[in-house]
């Protein structure tokens, strides 16, 4: 199966490479050369790093660049957006970071009993040094877009309930798309000793040597959808849930309350899910969201189940992938007639999955560490 996936991925992207100089493609900020230079200084006096990863990608979304350094220091492995990670193939992972010996926590940023836990963890592997020391500084490293400012943010709140931080408390800025943070910045939530968290702007390596490894961190959102294009990133998508046959798990998906809505006039717009997270949810909005979901769901069951062709031939996977454009663009009611149907069934396939409303996954492999 992963035979057509990889060469409809070639095919696909082309002659794009995922290097600073490739093409015409701006895909390494200028912010991100000095950011990384600055990080590497930090490091050197960091008492514990916190390195916040993806848990849809635990591997795909290191930056080896930083690893040696990473690797020579107290070290924790946070695996944030827990909640969007598949939890039955967690538990494989931790086993894995358990046989590499590697201290890790697979944590939801927004829940503070999560981060509550990893701070334990914090304290538990600073505790010495606690002791030493008049002033501890945790760095909190990760590649753009993993959740690092929200940690700090959660870090934050958890320590306001514990002394009285300063006057005015800071806020780290947090936003969807990444590169939002462009400057390290520190956060005081101890003292006697004095701890203080950094953050960092999320930075990535110069070159991306795998296309697959561009392209998951470009579907979890660590490389701009711009710089990928958000057809080929949904095209990857498909290709990696029609491989998987995830669609044919949502053979359950009832159909009868869908088209008892579909006369419903109601205007829809996916980019609402990333709008007003503070504001409850219009009960009307949240039916309508599940409605589009079952129905995106209910067509990818429909065109695979259907599907005679072979998903290991690249041309087949192609043509399969075509066909789930055209019936997902019905599916979102987006008027044949747009210029740019494509664009949109892409982003709001993208907005779907990247919300969790398709369920949780893991995209990257666990490795196999048996030694054979
Ligand atoms: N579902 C989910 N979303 C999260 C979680 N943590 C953070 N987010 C969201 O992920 C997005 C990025 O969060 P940030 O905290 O800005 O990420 P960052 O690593 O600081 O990003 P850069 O500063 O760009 O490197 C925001 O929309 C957050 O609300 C989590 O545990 N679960
Ligand atoms: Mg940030």
């Amino acid at each position: 199966m992963v035979a057509g996936l990889k060469k409809v991925m070639k095919k696909g992207l082309g002659e794009m490479g995922f290097n600073k100089g490739g093409g015409s493609i701006n895909w390494f900020p200028g912010h991100m050369a000095s950011a990384t230079r600055a990080i590497r200084d930090r490091l050197k006096l960091a008492d514990l790093v916190i390195e916040v990863r993806d848990s849809r990608i635990p591997i795909s979304s290191t930056n080896r660049d930083l690893q040696p350094m990473l690797t020579g220091k107290r070290r924790i492995i946070a695996l944030n957006k827990k909640d969007l990670a598949n939890p039955n193939i967690m538990h494989k992972w931790s086993h894995y970071f358990e046989s590499c010996k590697q201290d890790f926590l697979a944590i939801n940023a927004h829940s503070k009993n999560s981060v509550q836990q990893l701070l334990e963890l914090a304290e538990f592997k600073l505790k010495e040094a606690i002791i030493k020391e008049p002033t501890l500084l945790i760095m909190v490293v990760g590649v753009p877009n993993v959740g690092k400012s929200s940690l700090i943010n959660s870090i934050h709140q958890i320590a306001a309930t514990r002394f009285p931080i300063q006057k005015k408390k800071k806020r780290a800025t947090v936003g969807p798309l990444p590169g939002v943070t462009q400057d390290i910045a520190g956060y005081k939530i101890a003292h006697q000793p004095s701890i203080y968290v950094l953050d960092t702007p999320g930075v990535l390596v110069p070159s991306i040597p795998d296309i697959e490894t561009g392209l998951k961190l470009a579907l979890t959102g660590s490389v701009k959808d711009s710089v990928v294009g958000e057809e080929r990133i949904a095209q990857y998508l498909l290709a990696v849930l029609n491989c998987r046959s995830t669609p044919l798990h949502w053979r359950h998906i009832n159909t009868k309350g869908f088209e008892e809505n579909t006369n419903d006039k109601h205007e829809y717009n996916v980019r609402d899910l990333l709008r007003n997270r503070r504001k409850p949810p219009n009960l009307s909005d949240v039916h309508y969201i599940e409605d589009v979901v079952t129905e995106v769901q209910r067509t990818l069951y429909v065109t695979l189940s259907e599907f005679n062709g072979d998903l290991d031939d690249e041309n087949d996977l192609e043509v399969l992938i075509a066909q789930q454009f055209e019936a997902l663009q019905k599916a979102l009611k987006i008027p044949n007639k747009a210029s740019e149907a494509r664009t949109m069934v892409s982003k709001k396939f993208l907005t779907l999955f990247r919300a969790g409303k398709l369920g949780p996954f893991i995209l990257d492999d666990v490795p196999d560490v048996s030694g054979s």
